[in-house]
């Protein structure tokens, strides 16, 4: 808020009196904490130790051991929404995040486009006097405005990061990132063979932004926004990060979530009565189809582990591991950042949260992926050609991604996986610490919140009322209440009432301590939302969704449904999106430049972004569904990296693979004129 200039003007200084307050930038209050947000991505409920899980992660251990984690904390579905929500405390429709950006449809809830009303954390923080930090994902940028030409007002810069070094897309190679640093793009300071690895990179950068301000202003608060890519696709991590790991899902996917649910009951992670809800809840292509007889989704199910054959099991095992390998590297760095916080005496003053931004992921199918470029090739993978790769699974020459089986035991005791709304995609791990401003050290809060309760909850710890407006934009109100009642409370009732969901046509409403959710399976071009079924569950005993009581409670399943009419139009969730995958990619949008016959490389210029589809934003969409591609060559490298494949796109190579040769990846990135390899639904 501009102050008004008090001093005194006159004819000449000399008789003139100074004001320098309306031109000084804030100040953060004397003692003002600093805040740490760890925003982990597809990292499901049951993955780590502290909530059960099989995957040890001992310096995140250090955040819960000093703080409260939350049993009962939500998301949305997907990747861009629920960061949204993390930023802004509204509600993702609201923040015209309906899903993830490269799914824009034109609607006002899934623009891509945050609205400024909607004021984000760094945006208010910055103007109160901390300085504003983040490396990692963004995914809060509409795909027009990703490339060199284009405004840079939906960056991190552009969005009240003074600093920020990452990717503005859903998901990079880990190890030849598409690196943005500010307002460019940057090449890696190492390649994999000198010991590159993204999260390190990040760790490094995120230590250097903090250590570069604290060396001028050590008592100046700051606000770290670090999202690494991990553990979204490609899961990529250091061979000994890996085979930690060795042997330790041979049990199998099944038999993890039933040793997983035995220590959540322990921990009192879950209810001492939780039951495991069956695989493959709401049906596969074999036993389901939609109210026109379209297919059920190829993907969206899981093969009972005693099923697979040996060949398969081992597959599937390494390709855990890899997963296990990468959450495990991440939480390494994030001990270097907790070991300087401490190291400098700021933990005591620092609030961290760590939360992960969905569930467990689906998308690799009920096989997994070597290289998932494949699939959304449509190219399926074959298992010899897969066991080929078993020892280079995780390293630079694969893409990979585990199967469904894995992503339902990461989501222990829950149904389904990212994208749904059942809790499998929706509940996710929040832990909280703030050494000197919360008492609690380790404990379980099992109160009912969302992503849009964290921006109350730290300007509520912080002090900070909630600007009027911003950058001269009024400001809209936030969805979400401030948990900070719960932090040395943990008998106090929920402050939430109510919270609705929608994501790719799954479609949810929590009431005070009841869940009312569709059937209806994503991206599956079924419509017919009027058709859906609902099923009911008392989540506050029943968290695994396991018991449906839509008949016994007709009249209470039939308010809850009417609620998330009510809830859906309040949040502006309307039109609702479950169209096939290849439909919403081909969706005409904005386009930069018109489509034209010549287009002219220079040499030593940035990379370029992948070609687009022909058809311009406001023209005619013909045969959306016939259509192919956007590039006159789609079929991907079977066996070389992201980095190869995305080349094989973007050339006018038709078939095979010329660039794939062991050291083609670094080089490749200079001959091939994209950076990106972005997927569809991530
Ligand atoms: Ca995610």
């Amino acid at each position: 808020m501009a102050e008004t200039f008090k001093g005194k003007i006159d004819v000449d200084i000399r008789d003139s009196v100074p004001d320098w307050l309306p031109f000084e930038p804030a100040k953060a209050p004397e003692g003002a904490p600093s805040v740490v947000y760890v925003v982990l991505d597809d990292v499901g409920f049951s993955a780590m130790a502290s909530y059960g899980g099989p995957i040890e992660t001992p310096n995140i251990d250090r955040v819960v051991n000093a703080g409260v984690r939350y049993t009962q904390w939500h998301t949305t579905a997907l990747c861009s929404p629920t960061r949204s929500c993390l930023l802004t405390g509204r509600n993702h429709t609201r923040n015209s995040m309906a899903c993830i950006t490269e799914a824009a449809s034109g609607f006002p809830n899934a623009s891509g486009v945050i609205p400024p009303e909607n004021g984000q954390l760094q945006e208010i923080l910055g103007a109160r006097g901390w300085n504003t930090y983040m490396v990692g994902k963004w995914h809060l940028c509409p795909d027009a405005e990703m490339n060199l030409a284009s405004t840079r007002r939906n960056w991190p810069t552009g969005r009240g990061f003074e600093r920020f070094y990452g990717f503005l897309g859903a998901e990079t190679n880990q190890w030849y990132p598409e690196l943005v640093y500010d307002s460019h793009p940057v090449d890696p300071p190492r390649t994999p063979d000198e010991g590159y690895h993204l999260t390190e990179d990040l760790t490094d950068k995120a230590l250097e932004f903090i250590k570069d301000a604290k060396v001028l202003a050590p008592d100046k608060p700051f606000f770290l926004y670090y999202a690494p890519g991990a553990c979204h696709a490609p899961h990529h991590a250091p061979r000994e990060w890996i085979d930690r790991f060795k042997g330790r899902f041979d049990m199998g996917y099944e038999a993890l979530r039933e040793q997983t649910l035995a220590r959540q009951k322990e921990m009192g992670i879950v209810p001492s009565d939780t039951e495991l809800p069956p695989v493959n809840p709401i049906g596969t292509p074999e036993a389901r189809t939609g109210p026109n007889g379209e297919p059920f989704p190829a993907l969206d199910y899981a093969r009972p582990w005693d099923s697979l054959s040996a060949d398969e099991q081992r597959l599937f095992c390494r390709m855990a591991e890899v997963y296990a390998g990468f959450l495990g590297h991440a939480d390494a760095q994030i001990g270097r950042l907790l070991d300087y916080l401490e190291e400098t005496g700021q933990r005591e003053n620092t609030i961290v949260v760590v939360v992960s931004d969905n569930g467990a992921s689906g998308e690799g199918g009920p096989n997994g992926s070597v290289n998932e470029n494949k699939m959304f090739n449509g190219m399926p993978d074959d298992l010899q050609e897969n066991l080929a790769m078993l020892d280079e699974l995780g390293g630079p020459k694969t893409y990979n991604h585990y199967p469904t089986g894995w992503a339902m035991a990461f989501n222990t005791p829950f149904k389904m996986w990212k994208r749904y709304e059942f809790n499998g995609g929706t509940s996710d791990a929040c832990i909280i610490s703030w050494p000197k401003g919360i008492e609690a050290k380790g404990e379980v809060r099992e109160q009912y919140h969302h992503a849009v309760d964290l921006v109350p909850t730290i300007l509520d710890a912080l002090g900070v009322e909630p600007p009027e407006t911003l950058g001269g934009h009024v400001q809209s109100r936030f969805d979400g209440v401030s948990m900070r009642y719960s932090f040395d409370n943990p008998s106090l009732p929920s402050a939430r009432a109510t919270q609705f969901f929608s994501m790719l046509g799954s479609r949810g409403i929590w009431h005070r301590g009841w869940k009312a959710v569709t059937t209806h399976p994503t991206i599956s071009g079924w419509g017919q939302f009027g058709q859906d079924t609902w099923e009911l569950y008392h989540t506050d005993v029943d968290r695994s969704e396991r018991h449906d009581l839509a008949e016994q409670e007709p009249d209470r399943l039939r308010e809850l449904v009417n609620l998330w009419y009510a809830e859906a139009g309040a949040n502006g969730a309307f039109p609702l999106d479950d169209r096939g995958a290849l439909e919403i990619i081909l969706t005409p949008r904005p386009v930069l430049s018109p489509p034209r016959d010549r287009y002219v490389y220079y040499p030593g210029v940035a990379d370029v972004p992948e070609c687009r589809r022909s058809t311009s934003a406001t023209g005619p969409m013909p045969s959306a569904r016939s259509s192919t591609s956007t590039c006159p060559a789609r079929t991907a490298c079977s066996s070389h990296t992201a980095r190869a494949s995305a080349a094989m796109r973007c050339t006018s190579r038709t078939t095979g693979c010329t660039t794939c040769t062991a050291s083609s990846a670094a080089s490749s990135r200079r001959s091939c004129p994209t950076r990106r390899s972005r997927r569809a639904m991530t």
